[in-house]
C-alpha cells in the first residue's frame, strides 16, 4: 500500500508510503486519486496529504519515463486534486521536487517544515515540468521568478518559498500534525478551496529576451529553452490550453536523446558508487587525514577535507612552504565563507583548530589516511612513500594523488602495499566533483571501501579505476588530444576544433582547457612518455614548441590563446608553428568540416573508452561516462561518451574507426570490445544492465 487513507475526525489524511523518496509512480497516483475521491464521498471537510519517511513526493518516478503511460497521468491527478470540493492541504518535509511540487500546487493550501526544500528540477533530466508546473507556478510567483526556478532547476528552501507565496506557512514539527492543525483552522474559518488555475494569468514579460538569455546559458541543451515557451503560454493562453501545450512539449522532450542522456547521468551518478566487490566490506576509521605537499592540489585536498569536518595535518618541505600552504587554504576557505558554505565561526575553527601545517613527517604518525600530492615524478613519490612507511601508524591508509603514474610501483616502495591506494583529485580539488579511486593489484578491499567512504564524505562522485597510465580520464584525454593534434597537422586549426566542441556542448574547447590547466603539465607528461613511445606513433611537436617559448597558457598570458583581462584572442604564433611543422613533414593541409572533426574526436574518445572497459580498468561503461561528466566537462545532456555512442549507433562508429584506420592503422586500432558489441548487436548500456544484476 503506497497511500494510506485515515480519517482524523472530519479530516481525511492521505499518507504516502513509497520509500525511499515517495516517487509518484503509478500505484501512488492511483492511491491519491482513490483517496481524494473517497474523502469527498466520506463527507470529510478537508484532506491532508503528507509523506511518511524522509520526504514528501520527490517527483514522478523517473524509472517510468520512456515506458507506456499508465492512468491516471500526473497532470490529470493534479487537476483532480485541484477540482476537489473540499480544501486539500499539502504538508511537506524533505524535498518536494518536480511532480511532487506540482501535486502541492494542485492542492489548495501548502504548509512546510523549515528544513523542507522545493523545486522543479526537470530540466536536469532533459524535461520540463509536465504536470502543470509551468502553468500554476507563474500564476503564484510571476513569470520571471518561475522561469528562473524552472530553467535553473535549483531548489529553494521553505523560507524563500513562503516569501514567494509558494507556501502558506512554515512551522517546525511533524508534517502530519502541522497539516492537521492547518486543516482544523481552515475548517473553523469555513475556508473554501483555492484552485491556482482560477488565478489570473501572470503578466506578460519580455519572453524573447528571457529565452535568449536561457539559450545562451544552456549551451545546446534543449529543455530550459522549451521551458520558457511553456511558461509564456501561462500568460498568453487560457489555463487548459496552456496545460495541453505543456503536455505536448513534455512528451516531445521525452522522445529526445537529451532526455535519455540526462536520465542515464542521473542513475549512473547513483550506480557508480555501488560496487559488488565492496558488499559487506567495512571501511576503516576516518577522523583525520594527512596531506603531503601544500601546492594547488594539496591545498585543495586539505580544504575539501576540512570543509567535510575532518582534521588535517599538512606537510611541506620548509616553514615558508608550510606558511604558503596555509595561506592557500585560507584563500579557499574565504571563498567558501563568501559563498555562504561556512560561517565565520566554522572558518576560524578550521584554521585555528582542525588544520595543522608542519614540516616533520612525525606529525603524521596518528593520522588515519595520508594523501601524497607532490610533484608528478616517480622517484620523488617513492621517496615520500618510503618515509610514510616509517612514520604512519599500522592500519593507516597511504594514498597517492598521482594523475598518471603506476600505483603498483609506488606501493612496492613500501612494506604495506595492501594499504596503498590512488585517490586522484581534480583541480580545484575542493570544487571538482570527480574522484578517481585507483585500486592497485594488492590494495585491500577495506582500503578501497575507505576511499569511497572518503569520497562520499567530501561530496565527491567517486569512480573506481584500475591501474594503467592515466587511469580512466587522463588516458582517454591523451587519446582524443592526440586525435586533435593529428587533425591540426592535417589541416584543421585548434580554434576550429574548440568551436566544434563548444557547439557540441563543452563549456570550453580542448585547447582553451589546456591553456587553463597549464601547457607545462601536458609538456612534462609528453616528455615522460617520449622514451616509451612506439616509433609508428604520430607525435606532433608544435605543442612542445609553444612551451619552449615559455607560453604555458593563462598562467603566462599566452598559450593557444592570448589573454588580456577577461578577453582571449587566437595566438598567431600557434598557426605559424603548425604550418612550419606541416612543411617540414611534407603535409599538404586539407579542409576539415565541423562534422568530420566531431566524428573523429568522438570516435577516438569512444574507442579508447571501450578499450578501458574491455581491459577492466573501468568496471562498467557508466563509470567512464561519470568520469567524463564529472571531471572533463563532457556535456551532461549527452549522458557521457559511451551513452552518446549507443545513441549514435555503435556500428556507424566502428565503421568510422575502420575507415580512419586506412590513414593511420596504428592510431585507429578498433577496441576489441567495440568490435564484439557490434558483432553481437549489443550496446554499452547492455553491459551496464548486466553489471547491475
Ligand atoms: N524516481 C525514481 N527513483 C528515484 C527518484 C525519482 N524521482 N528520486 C530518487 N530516486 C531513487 C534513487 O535512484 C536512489 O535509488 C534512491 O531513490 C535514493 O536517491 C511530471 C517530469 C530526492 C534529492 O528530479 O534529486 O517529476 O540508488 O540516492 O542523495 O513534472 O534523489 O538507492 O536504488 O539520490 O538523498 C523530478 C530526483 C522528477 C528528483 C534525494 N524529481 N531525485 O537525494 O538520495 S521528473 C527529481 C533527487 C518529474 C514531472 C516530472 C534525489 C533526492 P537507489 P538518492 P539523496
Amino acid at each position: 500500500m503506497t497511500i494510506h487513507y485515515e480519517l482524523h475526525d472530519d479530516i481525511a489524511v492521505l499518507a504516502a508510503d513509497n520509500p525511499p523518496v515517495n516517487a509518484l509512480g503509478h500505484a501512488v497516483r492511483l492511491g491519491l486519486q482513490d483517496g481524494i475521491t473517497r474523502a469527498q464521498a466520506d463527507g470529510a471537510k478537508a484532506v491532508v496529504i503528507y509523506g511518511r519517511g524522509r520526504t514528501w513526493f520527490a517527483g514522478a518516478d523517473i524509472r517510468e519515463f520512456g515506458k507506456p503511460l499508465q492512468e491516471p497521468s500526473l497532470p490529470d491527478l493534479c487537476n483532480l486534486i485541484e477540482a476537489s470540493t473540499i480544501p486539500v492541504i499539502a504538508a511537506m518535509h524533505g524535498t518536494a521536487l518536480g511532480g511532487g511540487l506540482e501535486v502541492a500546487l494542485g492542492c489548495h493550501y501548502r504548509v512546510a517544515v523549515p528544513t523542507a526544500k522545493m523545486g522543479l528540477p526537470e530540466v536536469h533530466l532533459g524535461l520540463i515540468p509536465g504536470a502543470g508546473g509551468t502553468q500554476r507556478l507563474p500564476r503564484v510567483i510571476g513569470s520571471e521568478q518561475a522561469i528562473a526556478l524552472i530553467t535553473s532547476g535549483r531548489p529553494i528552501d521553505a523560507a524563500k518559498a513562503l516569501e514567494l507565496g509558494v507556501i502558506d506557512k512554515v512551522e517546525a514539527g511533524d508534517p502530519l500534525e502541522l497539516g492537521l492543525d492547518y486543516a482544523r483552522n481552515l475548517i473553523a474559518q469555513g475556508a473554501q478551496t483555492r484552485p491556482i488555475s482560477k488565478m489570473p494569468a501572470p503578466k506578460l514579460i519580455d519572453f524573447e529576451g528571457a529565452k535568449a538569455g536561457v539559450a545562451k546559458k544552456a549551451r545546446g541543451q534543449i529543455s530550459p529553452v522549451v521551458a520558457v515557451d511553456a511558461v509564456q503560454n501561462a500568460s498568453t493562453l487560457p489555463f487548459d490550453q496552456g496545460l495541453a501545450e505543456e503536455r505536448r512539449l513534455f512528451l516531445e522532450l521525452i522522445e529526445t536523446d537529451q532526455r535519455q542522456g540526462m536520465i542515464h547521468a542521473f542513475f549512473s551518478e547513483r550506480q557508480v558508487r555501488k560496487l559488488p566487490e565492496l558488499d559487506g566490506i567495512t571501511p576503516r576509521n576516518l577522523a583525520s587525514i594527512g596531506v603531503i605537499g601544500g601546492g594547488t592540489m594539496g591545498a585543495g585536498i586539505a580544504t575539501a577535507a576540512l570543509l567535510a569536518g575532518l582534521c588535517v595535518v599538512l606537510i611541506e618541505m620548509t616553514d615558508a612552504g608550510a606558511a604558503a600552504a596555509k595561506d592557500r587554504i585560507a584563500g579557499n576557505l574565504s571563498g567558501a565563507l563568501k559563498r555562504g558554505k561556512i560561517d565565520q565561526a566554522k572558518h576560524d575553527a578550521i584554521l585555528n583548530e582542525a588544520l595543522r601545517c608542519a614540516t616533520d613527517y612525525e606529525a603524521l604518525s596518528q593520522t588515519d589516511l595520508i594523501i601524497e600530492a607532490v610533484f608528478e615524478d616517480m622517484d620523488i613519490k617513492k621517496q615520500v612513500f618510503a618515509k610514510l612507511d616509517q612514520v604512519a601508524k599500522p592500519g593507516a591508509i597511504l594514498a597517492s594523488n598521482t594523475s598518471y603514474l603506476d600505483l603498483d610501483e609506488i606501493a612496492a616502495s613500501t612494506s604495506r602495499p595492501a594499504d596503498v591506494i590512488g585517490l586522484h583529485f581534480f583541480s580545484p580539488a575542493h570544487v571538482m566533483k570527480l574522484l578517481e579511486v585507483v585500486v592497485g593489484a594488492q590494495t585491500a578491499p577495506d582500503v578501497v571501501a575507505t576511499g569511497f567512504a572518503l569520497g562520499k564524505r567530501l561530496g565527491k562522485t567517486s569512480v573506481r579505476s584500475g591501474v594503467c597510465d592515466g587511469f580512466i580520464g587522463n588516458r582517454m584525454m591523451f587519446t582524443y588530444r592526440s586525435c586533435a593534434d593529428h587533425m591540426v597537422l592535417d589541416g584543421a586549426s585548434p580554434y576550429q576544433i574548440d568551436r566544434v566542441l563548444e557547439k557540441f556542448g563543452f563549456a570550453m574547447g580542448l585547447f582553451a582547457v589546456s591553456d587553463l590547466a597549464g601547457l607545462d603539465i601536458g609538456w612534462a607528461n609528453r616528455k615522460r612518455l617520449a622514451p616509451l613511445r612506439d616509433p609508428q606513433e604520430r607525435v606532433p611537436t608544435y605543442a612542445d614548441k609553444i612551451c619552449e617559448k615559455g607560453d604555458y597558457g593563462q598562467k603566462t598570458g599566452r598559450g593557444y590563446y592570448i589573454y588580456e583581462g577577461r578577453s582571449k584572442v587566437e595566438n598567431p604564433d600557434v598557426m605559424q608553428l603548425v604550418e612550419a611543422e606541416r612543411t617540414e613533414l611534407g603535409i599538404t593541409p586539407r579542409a576539415f568540416s565541423d562534422a568530420e572533426i566531431l566524428r573523429r574526436y568522438m570516435a577516438a574518445m569512444v574507442n579508447e573508452a571501450a578499450k578501458i572497459v574491455g581491459e577492466g580498468i573501468a568496471r562498467r561503461p557508466l563509470d567512464v561516462d561519470m568520469v567524463s561528466l564529472m571531471g572533463y566537462g563532457f556535456p551532461r545532456f549527452h549522458g557521457g561518451p559511451l551513452k552518446w555512442a549507443d545513441m549514435q549507433g555503435l556500428p556507424e562508429l566502428l565503421a568510422d574507426i575502420q575507415s580512419f584506420a586506412q590513414e593511420d592503422a596504428f592510431f585507429w586500432q578498433p577496441a576489441p570490445l567495440l568490435v564484439q558489441l557490434v558483432a553481437e548487436g549489443r550496446t554499452f548500456d547492455d553491459l551496464n544492465k548486466e553489471a547491475a544484476q
